[in-house]
């Protein structure tokens, strides 16, 4: 190859008339270019050229953009990347986010048949310079409006004042459209702030004081639990807890001696996936040992996480919880119903129920109960609500 000397643009494509197509529509508007067909000549001509931008296509005979995005990444080349492909789009998002994980400038792909305004367009946006590098963004370029978040609250002084109560979201049997079971989730009465969920007081949350508040929600099931059967209402209920209670000593002894009666239809105790799976054995321990007083475990969020099928067969639970991200739009979204599927199967096979959380349309709702999932929770059947409230319901007829 004759040597080259500095370009501002390298375009690599197979297809030698897309290859002078650029260029052409390139030099009109004063951009150099050197044209290859194939990924193989790159690590010469990045040496030479030096471009700021480089032109690639997916798919380049026995090279495709994969290897052009590693060796771009293994130079650490600072310019911009801009993928040209006739292929579907989700292809091209998925080389787009090959080539963000290895570093890369990724532009918007350009699908073809291009028009020649798209590629003047590419020079005309603000963030390349074919003269340099593309600009960092200046301090005053920094969002004007920050979103502000929750007010926070030191839970330890929550649990001390008796600001802490615990809601209940009712979990609806998909088929006979009742409820069957309510999930505590703590809430916050804060004096200023008003009611409060978890984010105004777990993320600081201390050790010490997150113990606390899952005993607290934990003898506060037993006695809601009791109110509701009361008045004929005996359903199951859960709460959520750290895998670090488990882990701890004290879970046992609290059920132990917490006041139940014969018709006790047992606790769930809600465990996230990956907080469950990074110490397996001694939580499949706790879990057996919690067996022999009725409390089982529920595997929260799951789907989140990156658990393997395998190592949840050592993990006796009694429900999959399916994570909301993929509940919703699984009526629409073929991937969520892909996975919404599998995991309503995969409870099946381990004789666990299957619960959806996050139902928050009637679409979404069909689908799963077309999925033969048991359970569904969200905003579509009820948001958290006082343990009076939960009683309403359920006396209003939708339970
Ligand atoms: O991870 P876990 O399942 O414990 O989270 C329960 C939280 O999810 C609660 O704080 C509850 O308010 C929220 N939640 C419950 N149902 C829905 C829903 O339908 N949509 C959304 N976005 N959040 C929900
Ligand atoms: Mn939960």
């Amino acid at each position: 190859m004759a040597p080259v000397s500095a370009y501002d643009c390298v375009v690599i494509d197979d297809d030698p008339d897309i290859c002078r197509l650029i260029s052409h529509v390139l030099s009109g508007i004063g951009v150099s270019s050197l044209g290859l067909h194939s990924a193989g000549a790159l690590e010469d001509a990045l040496m030479s050229a030096r471009p700021s931008v480089v032109f690639l296509d997916i798919a380049l005979g026995r090279w495709d953009a994969i290897d052009g995005i590693r060796i771009l990444g293994q130079t650490r080349f600072d310019g911009a990347v801009q993928l040209i492909s006739g292929r579907d789009r989700d292809l091209v998002e998925a080389v787009r986010a090959v080539g963000e994980r290895h570093g890369l400038k990724m532009l918007e792909p350009l699908q073809k048949p291009f028009r020649s305004e798209h590629l003047r367009r590419i020079f005309e946006a603000p963030p390349i310079d074919v003269s340099g590098k593309a600009p960092s963004p200046s301090p005053t370029e920094e969002p004007a409006v920050r979103c502000e978040g929750p007010p926070r609250v030191d839970l330890g002084e929550a649990l001390a004042s008796h600001w802490l109560d615990v809601h209940y979201q009712p979990k609806i049997d998909l088929v006979g459209n009742r409820i069957v079971g309510a999930e505590g989730l703590a809430r916050l009465n804060h004096p200023v702030h008003g009611l409060l969920g978890p984010a105004s007081f777990l993320p600081d949350a201390s050790d010490e004081a997150l113990q606390g508040l899952t005993e607290f929600v934990i003898l506060r099931a037993f006695l809601d639990w009791e109110i509701l059967a009361r008045v004929g209402r005996n359903i199951q209920l859960a709460v959520n807890a750290p895998v670090s209670l488990l882990l701890g000593r004290n879970l046992p002894d609290l059920v132990r001696e917490s006041p139940r009666s014969e018709d006790w239809p047992g606790l769930i105790i809600e465990v996230t996936e990956d907080d469950a799976m990074k110490e397996l054995e001694a939580v499949a321990e706790a879990a057996t040992q919690l067996r022999i007083y009725d409390v089982s475990l529920a595997i929260d969020d799951f789907g989140s996480g990156y658990s393997s099928f395998a190592r949840l067969r050592q993990l006796p639970f009694s429900e999959l919880k399916l994570d909301r991200s993929y509940v919703q739009n699984c009526a629409t979204d073929p991937l969520n119903a892909g996975i919404c599927r599998s995991v309503v199967e995969l409870a099946r096979a381990s004789g666990a129920v299957s619960v959806a959380e996050g139902v928050e349309t009637a679409h979404d709702w069909t689908a799963l109960v077309r999925m033969r999932c048991d359970v569904g929770q969200g905003y579509y059947f009820g948001r958290p609500m006082s343990v009076g409230n939960l009683i309403e319901r359920m006396d209003a007829g939708a339970g």
